[in-house]
């Protein structure tokens, strides 16, 4: 069976390994909004539907995604699994879903032997955030309008920090 092509403004996926993910993972797509980038979530575990996740895999640059991010917890083989199967690029958010608070995740999903990349983030929300940055530093190669959206974002985080500055200094006058 032939995989249906992404809507046309679709180019990022959001993959979880369960739906118990998705609190985490809604800080990437928080930021692919703000963006204005089209994205599609896809709940598939590397173990509980292991052919769905490769139907999602293989299918994935033939339906026009350009990025792919994968939060996934516990030995968390999700994003691994996926970037064995396309050469699109990987972002794995490890997810503190187990009594190790991630750290089992950040492992499985950071320590790809040689050969098949998965570009990894921070545990948690952070990690979430930051990897919807990534997929946009990514796109932002060839989109000037993405480009644009980066440069403002940095800008309005710097003023923020001056912004606190001065909130510090007329505390202490
Ligand atoms: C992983 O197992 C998922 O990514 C999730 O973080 C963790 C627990 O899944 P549930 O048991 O909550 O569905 O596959």
């Amino acid at each position: 069976m032939k995989a249906k092509s992404a809507p046309k403004n679709v180019i990022v996926s959001v993959v979880m390994g369960s739906d118990s993910d998705l609190p985490v993972m809604a800080e990437a797509t928080k930021v692919l909004e703000d963006f204005g980038i089209g994205y599609e979530l896809v709940l598939t575990s590397a173990h509980r539907t292991p052919l769905r996740t490769t139907k999602f895999a293989v299918s994935a640059a033939g339906r026009g995604i350009k990025v792919i991010i994968v939060g996934a917890g516990a030995a968390a083989h999700l994003a691994g699994v996926i970037a064995a199967q396309t050469t699109l690029p990987v972002i794995g958010v490890p997810i503190d879903s187990t009594s190790l608070h991630g750290l089992d995740a950040l492992l499985s999903t950071v320590q790809m032997p040689g050969g098949v990349p998965v570009g990894s983030m921070a545990i948690g929300k952070s990690g979430a955030k930051n990897a919807a940055l990534f997929a946009a530093r990514i796109l932002a190669i060839g989109n000037k309008e993405i480009s644009a959206k980066l440069s403002a974002h940095r800008n309005k985080m710097s003023k923020d920090v001056q912004k606190k500055q001065e909130n510090l200094k007329c505390r202490k006058s």
